[in-house]
């Protein structure tokens, strides 16, 4: 069996039954699986079974953000196997790691360059909440054992990231299963105050001093870190408001908690820089990165970390382990080898500037959509844009899943959730093709109305 020929004897798979499909409506799908199997990817374009092309307009999850199947990620990989494929992520250590985490370092915000190793968004969340609560008790500041988040936030499903996230439907399951002393933030979305904003709304900065709120009811002593999503990404593009992440940093540092950014979606580019804190010019004290780290090659996440965090671990004997936490992957040979390779990418085909290039024209398509049937918001923020449908009365989320669905038909891989349309294009998206994205957008929204 030659190299091209394996990969497509096993898309000949027809039984859909035994997997499981993560977030996914199982039962629809397997019913419908037409347009929705992928067969191969090449640049910002799938192919499904049946042999139509896709315009990947949400980048895979947020994450193939250099498009499929890229000729400097795939050449790193198949040297990187050829080299070292695996190395023990405990107490031994490959120097493309170490590599890695000076170049992250170096793009970080100011003071936070220390950098630790994950596999996803999720587990980067549940170990940054780790090294606040464990922060705090090597400072002999133990009482400090609150996590705030907020409303609608995401991040992840392990047991920290549902407790601090604001999805009810991933909470509601497991109420036994939530962190004590867990309170949240309220989300920053009100469409009487700032419906169709192009960027940030001005409205809502005042909203942030719900944490003041929050401090004078439980005690800043009791309080350990505030995470949140600098962009709301799967609530559906919520864009911070004008001041609205200053006030925060300005309320945690007046209070000693640590303030934890989610950028699992908005770090290495999605907001036209390295990160969302140097987008808004805020520095957290922690940044949790997923997803376009690595162009999504193979898993890779983790969390940079402020210094003098990281030094306050590095206490007792040498001999002994500092933080008793990690993962078999952590640093993975092949996941570290596709970041080297597409921050490679970022750098030389200057692609941050290519998406403030890329902004205005998403956000001048997506806004043109105002007026359309059932239309009551839209968001957009770098190369980020959400639309908010009307829901059919008694049957939420229909109309967003026929709007999909329609969309597929028009050569579009959109996402829905609950009855919002979200796009996050590929940084090498051309105007024409997210003009081309939005149109077909208009076309599967008039005809699902
Ligand atoms: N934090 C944030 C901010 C995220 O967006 C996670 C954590 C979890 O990452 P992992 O790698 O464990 O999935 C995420 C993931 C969508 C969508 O359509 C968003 C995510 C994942 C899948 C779909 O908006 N975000
Ligand atoms: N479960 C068992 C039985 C294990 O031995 C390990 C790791 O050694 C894990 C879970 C954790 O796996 P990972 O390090 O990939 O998160």
């Amino acid at each position: 069996m030659n190299e091209i020929a394996a990969p497509a004897v096993h898309a000949l798979a027809t039984g859909l039954d035994p997997y499981w499909m993560p977030f996914s409506h199982n039962r629809y799908f397997k019913r419908h699986p037409e347009y929705r199997l992928l067969a191969s990817a090449q640049g910002a374009y799938y192919t499904t079974v049946e042999g139509e092309r896709l315009f990947d307009a949400l980048s895979g999850l947020w994450c193939v953000n250099l498009g499929h199947g890229h000729p400097r990620i795939a050449a790193a990989l198949k040297l990187q196997f050829e080299t070292i494929d695996y190395s023990p992520a405990f107490q031994m250590g490959y120097p493309g790691t170490f590599r890695l985490a000076e170049r992250i370092a170096a793009m970080a915000p100011a003071g936070l360059d220390r950098v630790f190793f994950v596999n996803s968004g999720s587990e980067g969340v549940d170990t940054a909440l780790k090294i606040a609560l464990g922060f705090h008790r090597v400072r002999g500041e133990g009482g400090r054992i609150r996590l705030i988040g907020r409303e609608r936030g995401y991040h992840g499903v392990g047991f920290g990231g549902i407790s601090v996230g604001g999805m009810v439907a991933n909470r509601k399951m497991f109420p036994s299963a939530q962190l004590p002393g867990v309170d949240h933030l309220p989300h920053t979305l009100d469409y009487g105050r700032m419906a169709f904003s192009r960027g940030q709304p001005k409205w809502g900065a005042g909203l942030a001093d719900e944490l003041a709120r929050l401090v004078a009811l439980h005690d800043a002593s009791t309080i350990a870190a505030v995470i949140v999503e600098p962009m709301q990404g799967s609530a559906g593009v919520i864009v911070p408001p004008v001041g609205y992440l200053e006030r925060l940093r300005e309320l945690c540092t007046q209070h000693g908690i640590l303030l934890i950014f989610d950028e699992v979606i908005t770090g290495f580019g999605r907001m036209g820089a390295s990160f969302a804190a140097e987008r808004f010019g805020v520095t957290p004290d922690m940044i949790v990165f997923a997803k376009g780290v690595n162009n999504a090659a193979v898993p890779l996440g983790g969390v940079i970390v402020r210094r003098d965090i990281h030094d306050a671990f590095m206490t007792g004997p040498e001999h002994l382990v500092e933080f008793f936490h990690g993962y078999t992957y952590s640093g993975h040979p092949m996941a570290v080898a596709a970041a080297h390779a597409t921050l490679d990418v970022l750098e030389e085909e200057g692609m941050f500037a290519r998406v403030r290039a890329l902004e205005p024209v998403l956000e001048n398509a997506m806004h043109s959509l105002r007026g359309e049937p059932g239309v009551l918001d839209i968001r957009n923020i770098g190369l980020a844009a959400a639309v908010d449908l009307e829901p059919i009365p008694g049957a939420p989320g229909v109309r967003a899943l026929k709007v999909f669905e329609r969309g597929l038909r028009e050569g579009q891989c959109l996402r829905f959730t609950g009855d919002t349309i979200a796009v996050g294009p590929p940084f090498v998206s051309t105007e024409q093709e997210l003009v081309g994205m939005v149109e077909a957008l208009r076309s599967a929204i008039r005809a699902a109305s």
